[in-house]
């Protein structure tokens, strides 16, 4: 009977809903530093998180919104100078407090690491996004509750490819049966079970709407006591937020042999 060791948590809009208020106002702000016309409205901004990565996010717009545009530079030292440009409008966000965790993510790390779980973070975003993000929400010393921080750039393929938790998986020296991930998208969630990792999925406004066929279960958020979940597929056991037990329950829901919750 496998047993739950670890816990892989995505970042954005998992931990917190960094997209619409975090992520699309950076890059607004980076194109009025560049002196770019561009604006991403929240809907815009929906259909292009479409392609994870904000490089590639770019270069997405551009090919698709902007087809016209021939800036005079190689595009690619444009799109590397207007991410690194977000980026340092995304810390400074970050740093201001405007981006708090999501209901629950502070109390579900905490209660993981008092039960021995390992906790790793595998997301897209670029790794110093991460760090900060923790810094500002949590504090500096929870950065080392993770184990490690799997981001950005360090695999070929970025999410719905698989790379980054098979990287994860490897430098964890973790067998994937002993893992659970925390999605919010359905690039996400086709990137953790493809690489056969069992995913609890939490949505939020942009992703709510997704496929998300093959999660272990999908709710509104992790919740708390006395202000739960809602359940939008699979069963929570009467459960009404997430929490260790629960986790425990549904990995050994998804491991056939079903422990009594
Ligand atoms: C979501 C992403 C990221 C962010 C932007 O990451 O696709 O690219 O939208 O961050 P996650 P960068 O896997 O955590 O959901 O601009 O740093 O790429
Ligand atoms: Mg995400």
């Amino acid at each position: 009977m496998s047993i739950l060791k670890a816990l892989l948590f995505d970042v954005d809009g998992t931990i917190a809903d960094t997209e619409r208020d975090g992520h699309r106002v950076a890059f607004n702000q980076a194109f009025v530093d560049a002196g770019l016309d561009w604006d991403w409205d929240v809907a815009l901004y929906g259909q292009l998180l479409a392609v994870s990565g904000g490089k590639e996010r770019l270069r997405y717009f551009i090919e698709h919104w902007k087809p016209d545009f021939d800036d005079p530079e190689d595009l690619d030292s444009l799109i590397r100078e207007l991410h690194r440009s977000k980026t340092r409008r995304y810390l400074a966000l970050l740093e201001q407090g405007a981006i708090p965790l999501r209901p629950g993510v502070e109390r579900l790390l905490k209660e993981a690491r008092t039960t021995g779980l390992r906790l790793a973070i595998v997301t897209t975003t670029t790794p110093a996004n991460v760090t900060t993000l923790l810094g500002s929400t949590l504090g500096v010393d929870s950065i080392g509750w993770f184990e490690l921080i799997a981001a950005g750039d360090i695999v070929p393929g970025k999410k719905p490819a698989p790379d980054i938790y098979h990287y994860a998986l490897e430098q964890l020296g973790i067998p994937v049966t002993e893992c659970l991930a925390l999605e919010d998208s359905d690039n996400g969630l086709l990137s953790a079970t493809g690489a056969g990792i069992k995913t609890v999925v939490t949505v939020n406004d942009y992703t709510r709407q997704q496929d998300f066929s093959g999660a272990a279960i999908v709710v509104d958020q992790l919740g708390e006591p006395g202000a739960g979940f809602e359940v939008l597929a699979g069963g929570a056991g009467g459960a009404t937020f997430v929490d260790v037990a629960f986790l425990r329950h549904i990995f050994s829901k998804q491991s056939g042999n079903l422990m009594h919750y």
